[in-house]
């Protein structure tokens, strides 16, 4: 694009005056930031209309990932990386007087995702360019993403997130792609002759789903795919129509306000799912815009409707996007007139989806009144897929009733949209060994039973290129000085650097640039809090979704604990702790929220108490981000991945720690076990139940966190000052709710029961700090050995087996 930065500073300049009316010298960071994303869009758009026409000219499969979410943080750094633009381009800007970092700054966090699903998503659309798979992505382009959370007097307060306040450079509003989505309504077949030909759908409301377009540049390649995100607005005419029904002056605005607000809010919530009609509304304006979307693509391949499979793969991201199923159907059979086997063969064909979670209060149910008032033509399609597949069932399973009603998709007047996903897919994928084992044996065995071929496990990943590459430089830099440059292209090439499992000097180095990372968090610490850290004391991270199975309370107990030894006896040889936490809790999680107060109590406490201050610090980073993460993982020394075993799915930040050279205390659940299986024993610090252990307790009722407490002097001191007086619990009963918690319910996440093992795993820790090069060895090993993590190799996985598409022809 710029041969060189004199060229750059040139277009620059002339692109500052063009569209921002401004000279150089009067020109802000906003300023430069718009002239910049509106100079290298010039590019992007070049390379954009080439890879389309590409798509259409070769007739490629194309690959949409339906998913509710798209976590995308920052896009500028990241494209500059990709379109090799950094070194060139931030130069010029020194020259010019402009800092490129800072400019970073003014782009919003593209905040459309709540955690590890939608931050996924984001980073498969990166290794989808990358790899030169044709690969787009479909979500919503809310309003307000993922809220801003203030932390007030140790309260999370939550505030929209107005993303959108601050230009967003990157999209294209396309209202020439726009399509209609219908709610509500009545339905009616057409009969001939007694013979039902046809569906007449009436009296619905009608929605405009307007494609916003990101483009998402692939790395050193020419190719742009496409993040289409789609806004609802109101077709007016049919608004006016539907007001001009009702009285008051203000229908007209109320209704179109009402359709709206559709894509205005993400729903704050990653686990919980609440049974709210807006939500429902949302996940089929998403999938219907979506697929008639993409059906309309296939059309303008000008190919026979029987070839969609072979020119389409639907992939849906949780089953949130599961309508996508009954809604081809509709697509198929009431658009385009086919029968039924065929539609269905088509669908079940071009249909994959991807389970997230085993736990049991996110697996979506809908009340069947609800489908049926909202979505009247869906739900009649949903139950015939349910009567036809139970019918085929029945053969099968002739007077088996209990495991008919089991696998049901429409059951208990509820419509289970796992139960729809599995059936309506050909491919059912977890996302990490562990956990897709827990999905065929036993969340999902009796499908598994049912349709053992359909399952497969996809172990997540997570793209090198913005978690190493972009955010950690220097190491970066380190590692090719020592292998080369292959492994950014082939991340399995980090395994070379084991060359320097014992090379001193180069350990040195490594360390050395941690150190320099944890010095760039500690000033940014104390511009962000005003606290005060110490960057050479252990930077130990907790940074994921506040959520009772991931178990930062037992992170805050131990932090207590540690306080409690200190105070009692100031001698005790604690190697220093700067404890970071990150975390967002879902507005209506009340027991996540106290878990937040409880943290800044401790914080409070611990901060202000010189006795015990020049060895710990606790620090809560509020409003938790995309951004945020870039800048904590580089400097972090142990990555908290405590989650009780058997409830995290994956965990994808496990894998950012361990690339950067973090060592993971974890639990053996989720891809933790994959990455003790990577580096070995003497390289994660594992502790607690096994997911096995954590089961069978479940199964047999037999645990007693009463029996625990009891028994464990150091739990119980501990817990006794959540309730009792205690440097944290000024007021009586301070803690009383998460003291229940722990002891009158029995301790769901068995936090008491790993207590002693968490305890003594970070006092190991502590030791083993002291000894840098047995350290940096640890820190070396996890880097070389994370290669496997890249979401590359898991696109790639999906690519061949899932979605059985090759790298298209435009790599460079
Ligand atoms: O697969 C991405 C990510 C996993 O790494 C986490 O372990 C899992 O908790 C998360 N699930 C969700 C919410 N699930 N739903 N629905 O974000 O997915």
């Amino acid at each position: 694009m710029f041969s060189d930065k004199e060229e750059f500073k040139r277009a620059f300049s002339e692109k500052l005056e063009a569209i921002q009316g401004k000279k150089m010298e009067s020109a802000t960071d906003v300023d430069a930031y718009r002239a910049l994303g509106s100079l290298m869009r010039e590019e992007i758009n070049r390379n954009w209309s080439q890879t389309n026409k590409h798509y259409m000219d070769s007739k490629e499969k194309q690959v949409y990932y339906f998913s509710m979410e798209f976590l995308m943080g920052r896009l500028l750094g990241n494209n500059l990386l990709n379109m090799q633009l950094l070194t060139v381009i931030k130069n010029g800007l020194d020259e010019l007087g402009f800092s490129l970092s800072e400019i970073e700054e003014e782009e919003s966090d593209a905040g459309l995702g709540n955690g590890g699903l939608g931050r996924l998503a984001a980073c498969f659309l990166d290794s989808l360019a990358s790899l030169g798979y044709a690969g787009h992505g479909y979500g919503i382009r809310y309003k307000y993403g993922m809220f801003d959370q203030r932390i007030i007097d140790g309260y999370q307060v939550e505030l929209p997130d107005q993303w959108l306040s601050r230009e967003f450079v990157w999209e294209v509003r396309r209202p020439d792609e726009a399509i209609e989505v219908r709610f509500g309504g009545k339905v009616e077949m057409v009969n001939h002759k007694g013979v039902p030909l046809k569906c007449k759908h009436f009296d619905y409301e009608q929605v405009r789903a307007i494609p916003y377009d990101v483009p998402i540049v692939g790395y050193e390649n020419e190719t742009v795919n496409t993040l289409r995100l789609w806004s609802a607005e109101s077709n007016d005419d049919d608004t006016l129509k539907k007001a001009s029904h009702q009285s008051g002056s203000d229908s007209f605005l109320e209704h179109k306000r009402s359709l709206e607000e559709i894509s205005e809010f993400l729903y704050p919530d990653d686990s919980h799912e609440e049974g709210r009609r807006l939500r429902l509304k949302q996940e089929y304006f998403l999938v219907s815009a979506g697929v008639q979307s993409a059906v309309r693509n296939f059309e303008r391949l000008e190919l026979p409707l029987a070839l969609f499979p072979e020119h389409a793969a639907l992939h849906i991201n949780d089953t949130h996007p599961a309508l996508v199923i009954p809604e081809l159907m509709r697509v198929l059979m009431d658009e385009k007139g086919l029968g039924w086997e065929e539609a269905w063969r088509i669908t079940q064909s071009s249909v994959s989806y991807t389970n997230h979670t085993t736990l049991s209060e996110a697996l979506e149910t809908w009340p069947v009144g609800l489908v049926r008032t909202l979505l009247p033509r869906i739900f009649m399609i949903i139950n015939e897929i349910n009567e036809r597949f139970c019918q085929t069932l029945w053969e099968k399973h002739p007077g088996e009733f209990d495991r008919i009603a089991s696998l049901a998709i429409v059951a208990d007047g509820v419509v289970k949209m796992a139960h729809l996903s599995i059936v309506g897919s050909h491919s059912i994928n977890g996302v990490a060994k562990l956990h897709t084992d827990i999905l065929k044996e036993r969340e999902m065995k009796i499908f598994y039973d049912t349709f053992p071929e359909r399952f497969n496990n996809k172990t997540n990943g997570i793209t090198h290129r913005r978690w190493l590459m972009h955010a950690n430089k220097p190491l970066s830099r380190l590692i090719s000085e020592s292998i080369g440059e292959q492994w950014m292209q082939k991340p399995d090439y980090l395994q070379d650097l084991l060359k320097n499992k014992n090379d001193k000097s180069f350990l040195h180095q490594l360390g050395n640039i941690k150190q320099q990372k944890k010095e760039e968090l500690a000033e940014f610490i104390r511009g962000y809090t005003g606290l005060v850290v110490d960057p050479s004391s252990i930077f130990d991270v907790h940074i994921k979704r506040l959520h009772g199975y991931k178990r930062q309370l037992l992170n805050a107990l131990h932090i207590m604990h540690l306080y409690n030894e200190l105070k009692e006896n100031p001698n005790f040889n604690m190697t220093p702790r700067t404890f970071i936490f990150g975390a967002k809790a879902a507005p209506s999680y009340h027991f996540a929220k106290r878990v937040i107060k409880l943290i800044h109590t401790v914080a409070d406490v611990v901060n202000r108490d010189p006795m015990v201050n020049d060895r710990m610090k606790v620090v809560f980073l509020e409003n938790y981000s995309v951004s945020l993460a870039e800048r904590i993982i580089p400097a972090t020394n142990v990555s908290e991945q405590i989650s009780t075993a058997s409830k995290e799915a994956s965990g994808t930040g496990n894998m950012k720690f361990m690339m950067n050279g973090a060592i993971t205390l974890g639990t053996m659940d989720g891809a933790n076990v994959e990455i003790h299986d990577l580096v070995g024993d003497d390289y994660i610090y594992a502790f607690g139940l096994s997911s096995d252990e954590v089961l069978e307790f479940y199964r047999n009722g037999s645990y007693s966190s009463r029996q625990v407490y009891n028994e464990d002097d150091r739990a119980r001191h501990t817990i006794d000052q959540l309730i009792h007086n205690s440097p944290f619990s000024k007021g009586e009963m301070e803690f009383r709710d998460i003291y229940d918690n722990l002891l009158m319910y029995n301790d769901e996440y068995f936090v008491l029961k790993d207590f002693a093992s968490y305890i003594d795993t970070q006092s190991q820790i502590s030791k083993d700090f002291l000894d840098a090069h047995l350290w940096n060895k640890k820190s070396l090993v996890n880097i070389a050995r994370s290669g496997k993590f890249s979401s590359d190799r898991t696109i790639q996985e999906y690519a061949s087996d899932i979605w059985k598409i090759q790298p298209s022809g435009i790599l460079k």
